[in-house]
């Protein structure tokens, strides 16, 4: 692995930057982070070059070559670094994983914004229903499993408790508890986030509520 360059362009706020961290720790494979300092307003030159369609981070730059979107950068560190795992083997369990990654990733974090990007009343019960929907068919396939695909902690664990950082800023604004619609998707949140791969990786959900609330005093919310 000593020829490898790998370099994390970063946000210290974005779930998605914090799932490929996950992925990379649980890996064990070593990296430099290099973080933007002003996303909203000023990007830097690297991202805007590695990343010209989206302008997002993640963007992880293997041997200065530019892989964007946080789940394609996850699989194809699975595919390059092929020690410890995180997809299964099976042809079907991997069609599983993959399903639920492209559910995950469409529905949860717009679901959590819709919640704490508005102050109207309505809005945000049909948003908070939302995403309790969603959370409802995450912990249906969760079921009685430790992670999402078994004993072992994978890919679709690790796409999901990347966005879970921002859980406690969702459930604030939404006034709600997880815990007290899906106590097992709860457990599983502790669960994980016990794991050192994870604490170390995600941001803490008091830094990122605080930062929802600066953004919400941008919109004129607070
Ligand atoms: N689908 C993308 C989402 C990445 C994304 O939304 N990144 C945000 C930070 S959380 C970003 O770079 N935003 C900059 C912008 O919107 O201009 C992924 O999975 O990597």
């Amino acid at each position: 692995m000593g020829k490898d360059d790998l370099k994390l362009l970063s946000m210290w706020a974005s779930p998605f930057c914090m799932r490929v961290k996950v992925a990379l720790a649980e890996k064990q494979i070593p990296y430099e982070e290099i973080l933007e300092n002003d996303l909203l307003n000023a990007k830097s030159e690297l991202l805007l070059k590695s990343n010209p369609v989206h302008k997002h981070v993640p963007v992880l730059l293997h041997d200065d070559k530019p892989v964007a979107e946080s789940t394609n950068i996850i699989v194809y560190l699975d595919e390059v670094f092929p020690a410890k795992p995180l997809l299964p083997d099976c042809a079907y369990e991997k069609s599983r994983a993959r399903f639920w990654a492209d559910y995950i990733d469409r529905k949860v974090h717009p679901a959590g914004r819709a919640i704490w990007g508005t102050n109207d009343k309505d809005e945000v019960e049909t948003a908070k229903n939302n995403f309790l929907e969603i959370m409802m068919y995450l912990d249906g396939t969760l079921g009685d499993k430790d992670y999402f695909n078994g004993e072992t902690f994978g890919f679709v664990d690790i796409l999901l408790i990347g966005l879970t950082s921002w859980f406690p800023a969702i459930e604030k604004f939404g006034d709600f508890k997880l815990e007290d619609h899906y106590p097992k998707l709860a457990a599983w949140i502790t669960r994980s986030w016990a794991r050192e791969t994870v604490s170390e990786s995600l941001t803490s959900p008091e830094k990122i509520t605080n930062f929802v609330i600066m953004i919400r005093k941008m919109y004129g919310l607070e």
